[in-house]
Parts: structure tokens; C-alpha cells; sequence
């Protein structure tokens, strides 16, 4: 995910150096899971004012998550050991002055542990010309600029999974669901939400984005923070800024997107006082909790628990705020359903037509039936446009839905239907499991009935 808020400038310098001080502080390393990061990908693409990266390409990095995970897990495994290690270090110091301490430590010890390999960038003439350029363009100190630059590492890592999906393989939504809609996330899901169900509720209110959507998003993006990304953020933004694989057909626009992320992270550095070469993120530089890219997080970070600092690594709160807040300036309308079951009548059904338009929602009720589309109940009330969402399921029949301008809020988060549809699942199962338990625990609860007399 991104976020880039044009209010930026009304921030205040404080707010942003605390904010970056949260950001610098804040990153503790998680261990692997570039699954996370990959799903973060698309989202660099779309919710960034910048042109993205292809990664926008809609369905396409998701339904090669598989893959993905399969080459990240031969990724830099020493770092996880020494990162789960850190973490849980940094975790029982607790909050506080210590807790701070303790952390930094855990910290350093972390972005040592993800930069055992990679060549560094100091013998790179033009990163070195480049970081003189920023400097100049921010008013920086150009030795601090290259000094940090020399410190950056390129991570080959990083350019194997930034490359798009093998093209010619059918998508799998059947599998795809499968990686997030499972046991383990709704368990953990529901242990978000009780813990958090002060925040959540208040997110919902304030921005109008139901609760578990919120935690279907922290859900599929990070486990509920146990993947956060394990690759120094300035490694994989310098990475990506200076040797993004040449052989995308959209090079230039992606270059540009990651040089501006690393330029924000390195200048909101450089005026906190922060250290760059600590914080943790994914192959493509997101970061905490909802996976924010650095404008993201100073665009459209919100401190939700109110303790000066935007923090999106360990406040679940702020993440909470975070997620509602890019939700709602991406369009999110509260009440609206996110899609509706679709049906096809075969005589008249225009496929192309009703496919073309992709996942923005285009057609009005009567033009979706028009092209043969059947929809039914409260469906053909719906006021607002319609896109027919194809889903892949390998060598099975495609599932499709008719989304609405929410499931195409969710997709601005991550440009995939793939994605947007494991939140909606993720989401609703959240919601059943909780009613679940309390309707178990208004049962239980209720008084033993009297004795009768
Ligand atoms: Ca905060």
C-alpha cells in the first residue's frame, strides 16, 4: 500500500520528524514472509499519485503469490533467525525508555542481520551522483546523502521479486484463498479485533470503514504484524531505484516511483535525525503493520492513539487509523456493499463487452443487463456503478462478481481482484467467527433457568 496525502504540506516539521522518528524507531524486523510484501506490490502502483509500478497490473502479482513465496523463501534466511530473536528481545522490554533502548539494539542487530549479502552501493558513481542531486534538491548535507547511499546494499533478492508473473499460467483464486483464509489468520484476526476492538470501533465510526475490514487488510497484509518484511528498506528502495530489472516494459515510470520513495524516506530521515540504514520492510520498501510505503506513511499515516507519533509498526492503534483514513480518501462509501453474486444468461451474454472495462466499476444497473449480465435482490437497487470482476481458477470454471466502487476501494490498496477478494473473505469470516462467539458467550451467560417449584 501507498499513501500520499496532498495535505502533506499543511504538516507541521514536528509532526514529520516525529513521524520519521516513530518510522526509524519503530521498525523492528519480522521474519520472512515476503508473501506480505507481495502483496504490497501492486498497491505501490496505484495508490501512489506517482505512475506505478506495473505491479498495478490488475490480478496479476497476486495469483503468482505462490510462486513468489516459493523464490522469497530462498531469500537471506540468517537474517530470520537473528530477526525473530530481535524481536522478541525488543517485544519483553516492553515500552518506555528501556523499551526504547532495547529496541534500538534490536534493531541494529536486525539491519545487521539483512545486510550480509548484497554489494554496496558506495562504488556506484551514479548513485553517488545521484545522491549529490538530492541533496541539493532538499537541502542536505551531500556527505550525509552519500554516506548513506555507500551503505545501501543491492539486493538480487529484491530484483527476483519484483518481477512480474510468468505470463501464460492461469490464475488460481481457489489457491490464492486458500494462502488467506484459513484457521490461523481468522484466529489471529479475531485476536486482533478483541484486543483492538476499542480502535477498530472508532475507526469505523470516524471514517466509516467497518472493523473488519480494517482487519481483513492488517490480516492479509502482515498476519496481523508477524510479516512485516525483513529487507532494510533503503537496500530494497535503492535497489529498485538503481537496478530495477531492465527488462520491464514500464521501466522508466517504476524507476521514478521508487527514487521518489527512497527520496522521501532518505530527506524525512535526514530531518528527524533517524538513522535509514535501520528500518525493515518488504522487497519493495513497505513497512509496519497495513505495509505502508514511506509517502504513504506521511501522507496518509494518522496517529490514532493520540501520542504524538505516527507509528504504524508498533501501534496497532495508528495502523487502525491509518488503513480507515486511506480507505476513506480512496473512496470508500459506508453502507456499500462490495459486490453482489452475478449470474450470465447465455443467449445475449457480451463477455468482451461486460470485461473490458476491467475492475472499475462502469456500468449501471440496467447497461450490466443489458450485456447479459443477471443480478438479482438487493443488486438491481444498487444505485452506483458495477465492474464484472473475473477470478481465475486454474483449469476450473472462473468465478466473477459484480463489484462495486468499495470492492474498487479495496483496490486501491492493492491493484489486484485477487487481493481485494481475499480481504472481503477474510473480512466476512472475521465477522461470522465474532457473532459466533458471542452469541456462545450470550448463551453461556445466560441464567441457569430458576428451578421450577
Ligand atoms: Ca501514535
Amino acid at each position: 500500500m501507498c499513501a500520499l496525502r496532498d495535505n502533506a504540506g499543511m504538516m507541521t516539521a514536528r509532526s514529520i520528524r516525529s513521524s520519521l522518528q516513530s518510522l526509524l524507531r519503530g521498525l523492528l524486523p519480522r521474519v520472512a514472509a515476503t508473501l506480505a510484501c507481495a502483496t504490497l506490490l501492486p498497491a505501490l502502483g496505484q495508490s501512489a499519485t506517482s505512475p506505478a509500478p506495473d505491479v498495478a497490473k490488475p490480478t496479476s502479482s497476486a495469483a503468482s503469490k505462490p510462486a513468489r513465496k516459493a523464490t522469497a523463501s530462498g531469500g537471506p534466511k540468517t537474517a530470520q533467525g537473528a530477526t525473530q530473536k530481535a524481536r522478541t528481545q525488543g517485544e519483553r522490554h516492553g515500552r518506555g525508555k528501556g523499551g526504547q533502548e532495547a529496541a534500538t539494539k534490536a534493531d541494529r542487530k536486525a539491519a545487521r542481520a539483512a545486510t550480509t549479502s548484497g554489494t554496496p552501493y558506495a562504488g556506484r558513481e551514479d548513485v553517488m551522483q545521484w545522491a549529490a542531486e538530492l541533496a541539493q534538491r532538499q537541502g542536505m548535507d551531500p556527505a550525509w546523502t552519500r554516506r548513506v547511499l555507500a551503505q545501501a546494499r543491492l539486493q538480487p533478492a529484491v530484483q527476483r521479486l519484483i518481477q512480474p508473473p510468468a505470463t501464460g499460467t492461469r490464475k488460481n483464486w481457489a489457491a490464492y484463498r486458500a494462502r488467506f483464509i484459513d484457521e490461523r489468520r481468522i484466529s489471529a484476526g479475531l485476536r486482533f479485533w478483541d484486543a483492538q476492538r476499542a480502535d477498530l470501533a472508532r475507526a469505523e465510526r470516524e471514517y466509516g470503514v467497518p472493523a473488519e475490514v480494517i482487519a481483513g487488510i492488517i490480516g492479509v497484509e502482515t498476519l496481523y504484524g508477524q510479516h512485516m518484511g525483513q529487507f532494510r528498506v533503503i537496500d530494497a528502495l535503492a535497489t529498485l531505484a538503481f537496478d530495477h530489472p531492465s527488462e520491464h516494459p514500464r521501466l522508466t515510470e517504476r524507476v521514478g516511483f521508487f527514487r521518489g520513495e527512497l527520496e522521501q524516506f532518505l530527506t524525512l530521515a535526514h530531518r528527524s535525525g533517524g538513522d535509514p540504514l535501520l528500518p525493515l520492510g518488504s522487497f519493495a520498501g513497505a513497512m509496519g503493520l497495513p505495509q505502508f510505503m514511506p509517502s504513504s506513511w506521511i501522507r496518509w499515516g494518522v496517529d490514532f492513539d493520540g501520542d504524538g507519533h505516527i507509528d504504524l509498526r508498533r501501534s496497532p492503534s495508528d495502523a487502525i487509523g491509518s488503513v480507515a483514513n486511506y480507505f476513506k480518501v480512496h473512496g470508500w462509501q459506508p453502507g456499500l456493499p462490495t459486490h453482489f453474486p452475478v449470474a450470465f444468461d447465455s443467449a445475449r451474454v457480451d463477455m468482451d463487452a461486460l470485461l473490458a472495462p476491467d475492475i472499475l466499476p462502469t456500468f449501471s444497473v440496467a447497461k450490466f443487463q443489458a450485456l447479459g449480465a443477471v443480478i438479482e435482490g438487493p443488486a438491481l437497487a444498487h444505485a452506483g456503478p458495477l465492474a464484472l470482476v473475473e477470478l481465475q481458477n486454474g483449469e476450473a470454471p472462473n468465478s466473477y462478481v459484480a463489484g462495486t466502487e468499495n470492492f474498487y476501494a479495496i483496490t486501491r490498496y492493492n491493484q489486484s481482484s485477487y487481493y481485494a477478494m481475499a480481504v472481503i473473505e477474510l473480512s466476512q469470516a472475521l465477522r461470522e467467527a465474532r457473532g459466533q462467539q458471542a452469541r456462545q458467550a450470550g448463551g453461556a451467560s445466560q441464567p441457569a433457568p430458576a428451578p421450577s417449584r
